[in-house]
């Protein structure tokens, strides 16, 4: 097949959901590129720190069984450099993203799965502070 897939995320206090999506990216091929958001580029998505910090996520993201390869996430306008370096043919994103990134269709292939439903790491938090 000789496919090469990428996907990214923050992947914070990794749950289900996130294993969900690179066990069901790397079946689109037979490479897993994850990008991990730095830290930097977590607070400019979500405005606040992740709970692991980035070397402690790229350090569980680089276990996981599916995946190939992993590098930082800068920011989210790289994402078509970030593709080329990594010469990825399919990008792979939950459908949070649907049409996020269908810029990047003249270069890969862009799937969106559906999410795995009532985990977030947002919720964890919650349940955890209760
Ligand atoms: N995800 C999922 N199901 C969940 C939670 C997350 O399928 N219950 C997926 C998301 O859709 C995403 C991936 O897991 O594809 C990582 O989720 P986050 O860590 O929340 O990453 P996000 O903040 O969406 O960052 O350049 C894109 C961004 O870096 C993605």
């Amino acid at each position: 097949m000789n496919k090469k897939v990428i996907t990214f995320g923050t992947f914070d206090l990794f749950h289900i959901g996130h294993l969900n999506i690179l066990k069901r990216a790397k079946e689109y091929g037979d490479f897993l590129t994850v990008g991990i958001s730095t830290d930097a580029l977590n607070f400019d998505k979500k405005q606040k720190n992740p709970i692991y910090c980035q070397s402690s996520r790229m350090e569980i993201i680089k276990s996981i069984r599916y995946v190939d390869e992993v590098f930082y996430e800068e920011s989210l306008d790289l994402k078509k450099q970030y593709i080329i370096d990594c010469k990825a043919n399919i990008l792979v994103m939950g459908d949070d993203w649907k049409g996020r990134f269908d810029f990047c269709s003249d270069i890969c292939e862009v799937i969106y799965l559906s999410r795995t439903p009532s985990i977030s790491t947002t919720e964890v938090i919650e349940l955890i502070k209760e």
